[in-house]
């Protein structure tokens, strides 16, 4: 049974998808049970950690942001900054 898991950040009031790439990322790391793993997304090194279910920037102490593993589509504002609605 290969059930399919989708991967969401958080962001204003809502959650976004992460683009396929780095989502096919997130879970092999989230597979193999990595602690974290570390994610160039969109020019920047990101942190995803598992453990405490966030990403944020390596280099810049700033936003760190929730992040969501689900079977199902949560209500999305889109994928990865690109807005569906
Ligand atoms: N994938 C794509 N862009 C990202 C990601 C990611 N995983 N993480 C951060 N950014 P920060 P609203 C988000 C972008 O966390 O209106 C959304 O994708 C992030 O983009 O401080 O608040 C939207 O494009 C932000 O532009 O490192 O829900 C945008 O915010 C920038 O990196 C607005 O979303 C700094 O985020």
């Amino acid at each position: 049974l290969n059930i399919e898991y989708h991967w969401f950040y958080e962001g204003y009031d809502g959650w976004w998808l992460y683009d396929k790439q780095t989502s096919t990322e997130i879970e092999n790391a989230f597979q193999n049970q990595e602690p974290f793993v570390e994610l160039l997304i969109a020019g920047f090194i990101y942190v995803i950690d598992f453990e405490e279910m966030a990403q944020y920037r390596k280099e810049v102490p700033g936003k760190v942001r929730k992040i969501q593993r689900a079977k199902t589509d949560p209500k999305i504002k889109g994928i990865a900054g690109l807005k569906t609605s």
